[in-house]
């Protein structure tokens, strides 16, 4: 018979190992209680605050990367292409790149506060991003598919604001239908 107490030492081992290779495993960007994103070489957890950064994009659900300005997006990612920057009127827009859909802190896409982009499909939970409740416009720069702005409610169903493809919205401008407008009233996003 085998020495038994080897035996407890190897399912010890294993029991070890496993939960190391969930941790490994998990999306980069997801963490309890808040996304990860690099900014400056450094990781941070969006949750906590943004520090000096002023736009995070996810590249992917599992690479957030964060800028303090759009230049630095561009030095990273590359450029954007502009060729339909005319389709939508407001000039800030624009910011959002072609294909991406973003997110303002400030209304009218105003660059002096905080932006969030996306381009890949999923629920976004804005909490995990410091985003919670705090969206005051939005653009929806691809050329198809719409995005759902979600604001979750208990014990009622949660009211929805659809962002159809190319639109963009002033948040402060819309009204809400429980009173008041969506401004800073969105928990989730659908892209
Ligand atoms: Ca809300």
């Amino acid at each position: 018979m085998r020495n038994p107490s080897r035996y407890i030492v190897a399912i010890c081992l294993a029991m070890m190992v496993v939960p190391a290779l969930g941790a490994g495993t998990a999306s980069a960007a997801a963490e309890p209680g808040g996304v990860v994103a690099s900014f400056k070489g450094k990781k941070i957890n969006l949750s906590r605050g943004w520090g000096d950064a002023k736009l995070c994009v996810e590249v992917s659900a599992s690479d957030v990367r964060c800028y303090t300005n759009d230049a630095e997006r561009e030095a990273d990612l590359g450029p954007s292409p502009e060729a339909d920057q005319d389709a939508v009127s407001a000039q800030a827009i624009t910011d959002c790149p072609v294909s991406w859909v973003c997110l303002w802190e400030h209304a009218n896409y105003s660059t002096t506060g905080r932006r969030l982009q996306f381009s890949s499909a999923g629920t976004k939970d804005l909490a995990a991003y410091d985003f919670r409740d705090k969206a005051s416009s939005v653009a929806n720069r691809r050329a198809q598919f719409g995005a759902t702005l979600i604001d979750v409610r208990s014990a009622q169903p949660d009211p929805n604001f659809l962002v159809c493809a190319g639109c963009a919205y002033n948040l402060p401008n819309h009204s809400y239908i429980y009173g008041g407008t969506w401004n800073d009233r969105v928990d989730k996003m659908t892209i």
